[in-house]
C-alpha cells in the first residue's frame, strides 16, 4: 500500500488537512440550511414529479459536446452483469429492481436514515451538469447527469466530528448478476470510498438521470456516484447504503489490484498505469485521441483537497 502511494504520488489519507475537514464542515451546514428553505418544494404526502429536466449548473458543465446518449446507454463497465462485456450490461441490467429502492445513509452521524427513493426525489435540489468522464481503462466521454450535491444528502444526517471517511456500497442481487458468480472469489459488494473532505466537495454528485431523462439501468440507475475529476470506477453505481466511518474502509478495486486502482484515484495523466496510457484518452463514441488532463480538468475545483500535496 505505501509503495503504491508513493508510485501513484498519492496523498496519504492523513494528509488531508484538518483545516479542509474544517472549511468542508462549515459547507455542510451552509448546504444545510440552504436545503431547508428548498425542503418546501413539495409536500411530503406529494407524489415527487421527475425532476426532468433540472435547471443546468454552469459552474459545473464543461463546454464541450455531450457523448452521443445511444453510445453512453451501449458502452459500459457493470462487473456484477458482466466482467468483460461492455455491451452486455446494457441488455443484461434490465433484470435489476429499480422500485422500491431505497438509501441507508448511517455510521458516524447524528441522525441516520433510510431514504426512499421517492425522499430523494422530493427532498434534494436536482440539477444538471455536463461532465467529462474518464475511465481508467482511457476511454473518455462527456455526460449531461442530472442529480444533486452528495453534500445535500449528508447534510440532512449530520456527521459527527469523528467521521472521516464516508463509504458507497452498490446492489448486491447474485441471482440477477452474472457476473458476481463468474468473479465469485472478488471482494463483492462492489465499494468505494471518499475522504469526508472529498464528499462535501460540491463537484461531488449522487446521480439519477442523464440525458434530462432517468438513468438506465446500464449506467446505475436508479442512483449512482458521479466523481469527475477521479477514475470512473470510484463512480458506484445502484448505490444502496452510504455509511460515514472513523476509518478507511477496504473498497472493491483497491483490494483487488492496489497496485492498479489506487483510493484516491484522481486523474493524473502524468502517472503511468501498467495496463493503459493515461496521458491521453480515446474519446467516445469514436475514439479519438485526445490529451487527459490533471484531475480530469477539474484542478480548479478539487485541487485545494490536495493542497501543497503530491496526488
Ligand atoms: N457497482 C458498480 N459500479 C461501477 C462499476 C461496476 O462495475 N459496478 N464500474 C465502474 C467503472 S470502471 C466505470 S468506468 C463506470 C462506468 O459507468 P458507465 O457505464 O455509466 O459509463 O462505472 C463505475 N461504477
Ligand atoms: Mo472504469
Amino acid at each position: 500500500m505505501r509503495r503504491w502511494q508513493q508510485i501513484a504520488g498519492s496523498p496519504l489519507e492523513q494528509d488531508v488537512s484538518p483545516k479542509a475537514v474544517f472549511l468542508n464542515r462549515r459547507a455542510i451546514l451552509t448546504m444545510g440550511a440552504a436545503l431547508l428553505a428548498s425542503c418546501t418544494r413539495h409536500a411530503p404526502s406529494e407524489p415527487p414529479g421527475p425532476p426532468y429536466p433540472a435547471p443546468r449548473n454552469r459552474a459545473f458543465s464543461v463546454d464541450a459536446a455531450a457523448t452521443p446518449r445511444e453510445t453512453a446507454e451501449s458502452y459500459n463497465n457493470y462487473i456484477e452483469f458482466s466482467a468483460q462485456s461492455k455491451e452486455l450490461p446494457r441488455t443484461r441490467a434490465q433484470a435489476l429492481p429499480l422500485r422500491p429502492w431505497s438509501v441507508v445513509v448511517d455510521g458516524l452521524v447524528a441522525r441516520p436514515r433510510t431514504f426512499s427513493f421517492e425522499d430523494l426525489l422530493r427532498q434534494m435540489p436536482f440539477e444538471e451538469r455536463v461532465c467529462r468522464f474518464r475511465c481508467v481503462e482511457a476511454w473518455a466521454m462527456v455526460v449531461p447527469w442530472t442529480g444533486f450535491p452528495l453534500a445535500a444528502l449528508l447534510s440532512l444526517v449530520e456527521p459527527l466530528s469523528a467521521a472521516r471517511y464516508v463509504s458507497f456500497t452498490s446492489a448486491s442481487q447474485p441471482d440477477i448478476m452474472p457476473g458476481m458468480a463468474v468473479s465469485e472469489y472478488y471482494p463483492w459488494p462492489y465499494t468505494e470510498a471518499l475522504t469526508l473532505a472529498e464528499a462535501v466537495n460540491p463537484l461531488a454528485m449522487l446521480v439519477t438521470g442523464a440525458y434530462g431523462a432517468p438513468l438506465r439501468a446500464q449506467n446505475g440507475a436508479p442512483i449512482r456516484l458521479i466523481l469527475p475529476w477521479k477514475y470512473g470506477f470510484k463512480s458506484a453505481k445502484a448505490v444502496v447504503r452510504i455509511s460515514l466511518l472513523a476509518e478507511r474502509p477496504e473498497t472493491f478495486w483497491n483490494t483487488l489490484q492496489p497496485l492498479e486502482y489506487g483510493f484516491f484515484a484522481n486523474v493524473n495523466p502524468s502517472h503511468p498505469h501498467p495496463r493503459w496510457p493515461q496521458h491521453t484518452e480515446r474519446l467516445l463514441p469514436d475514439f479519438r485521441s485526445q490529451p487527459t488532463l490533471p484531475f480530469n480538468g477539474y484542478a480548479g475545483a478539487v485541487a485545494l483537497l490536495y493542497s501543497g500535496k503530491e496526488h
